[in-house]
């Protein structure tokens, strides 16, 4: 029997404040508004900016529901709705794509205005109509990035999901919606890697290590992966990374160690952490003149960083780019088309597959440094 136009009821993560563990709930989820799609949800990677929200480091509004990397079926589609129809295969964009806001139209932006990260005030946990399409116990529950994907069904708005081959394997190309997009276009096309050049990737996580195939896919002929983490170290050999370094085995600063074994420094640097200390070393271990250092982990709120502006005044580059530079709507296909052609792989980043029931194992699994990515299904 059909559930359009119906409210479904399901199970879903709820995060009712932060530090505390998820919460799975039965929820209920109203029926797509004009210009949005309902999507039952296949498979949800765990990504650390949600946990920067459960650790409290990221401010949103709660109660939430979470995720933001996956990958689902459109169940229903509101009025007006013209680029998916049910049975479609689609991806959730935390980042959206109006297609009509200032940015969307620069032919470099992709933070579209829409964006509800990009709200004044920060964000507010509502679609784009102003209210939520989710009750738990008689409450509204905020969304999370436009998407919430730790449910079994949610609703986005239509210029948060794009279409993908229908023969792609969801349990896999759900990490194309956040981290891999994320990490492969921060290195091809916001830093731009040329071909034969050095690269420094600090931070081997599934973000990291997605910048590490894109530096390889660029042609980089050294890159160096950092972390405190050396289990991370394999993986990111098997990727493409040439050497890694943990910084606690040196005595000096990273950025020291990084600019003597490169001669001069890094062509490259690339922040996938999330902290300002990184940021700034990343920045410092590029070369004088030309080397360019990009911020990708999600600089921690509140918090402001001192460096010295030589750094930048002799000809370093400091660059920052949400989702990898992706215009989201027009290349998450593009994307899940190169990952079926072969031109990337995905499996590596997959350390483990859960039953959604058990999400706070899987978050756990991230805190503790054992997963790169835990996959999520429904
Ligand atoms: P992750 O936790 O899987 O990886 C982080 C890695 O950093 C781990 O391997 C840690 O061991 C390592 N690390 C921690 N501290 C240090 C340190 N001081 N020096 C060196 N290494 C260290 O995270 P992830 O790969 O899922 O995400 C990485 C960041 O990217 C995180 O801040 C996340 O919020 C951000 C992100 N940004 C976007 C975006 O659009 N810009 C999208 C998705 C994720
Ligand atoms: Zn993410
Ligand atoms: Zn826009």
């Amino acid at each position: 029997m059909s559930t359009a136009g119906k409210v479904i009821r399901c199970r879903a993560a709820v995060l009712w404040e932060p530090r505390k563990p998820l919460s799975i709930e039965e929820v209920e989820v109203a029926p797509p508004k004009a210009l949005e799609v309902r999507i039952k949800i296949v498979s949800s990677g765990i990504c650390s900016s949600d946990d920067h929200v459960v650790s409290g480091s990221l401010k949103v509004p709660f109660p939430v529901i979470l995720g933001h990397e996956a990958a689902g079926i459109v169940e229903s589609i509101g009025d007006g709705v013209t680029t998916v129809k049910p049975g479609d295969k689609v991806i959730p964009l935390p980042n959206p794509q109006c297609g009509k806001c200032r940015v969307c139209k620069h032919p470099e932006g992709n933070l579209c205005l829409k964006n509800d990260w990009c709200s004044p005030g920060g964000p507010t946990g509502v679609l784009q109509d102003g209210t939520s399409r989710f009750t738990c116990r008689g409450q509204a529950i905020h969304h999370f990035l436009g998407t919430s994907t730790f449910t079994e069904f949610t609703v986005v708005d239509e210029d948060s999901v794009a279409r993908i081959d229908a023969a792609a394997p969801l349990e896999k190309v759900c990490l194309i919606g956040c981290g891999f997009a994320t990490g492969y276009g921060s290195a091809i096309q916001v830093a731009k890697v040329t071909p034969g050049s050095t690269c420094a990737v600090f931070g081997l996580g599934g973000v990291g290590l997605s910048v590490v195939v894109g530096c390889r896919a660029a042609g980089a002929a050294r890159i160096i992966g950092v972390d405190i983490n050396k289990d991370k170290f394999a993986k990111a050999k098997e990727l493409g990374a040439t050497e890694c370094l943990n910084p606690r085995d040196f005595e000096k600063p990273i950025q020291e160690v990084l600019v003597e074994m490169t001669g001069g420094g890094v062509d490259f640097s690339f922040e996938v952490i999330g902290r300002l200390d990184t940021m700034e070393a990343a920045l410092a271990s590029c070369h004088m003149g030309y080397g360019v250092s990009l911020v990708v982990g999600v600089p921690p709120g509140a918090q402001k960083l001192t460096f010295d502006p030589i750094l930048l005044f002799n000809g370093r580059t400091w660059k920052g780019a949400v989702y990898g530079g992706w215009k989201s709507k027009d290349s998450i296909p593009k994307l899940v088309s190169d990952f079926m052609a072969k031109k990337f792989p995905l499996d590596p980043l997959i350390t483990h597959v859960l039953p959604f029931g058990q999400i706070n194992k899987g978050f756990d699994l991230l805190r503790a440094g054992k997963s790169i990515r835990t996959v999520l299904t429904f």
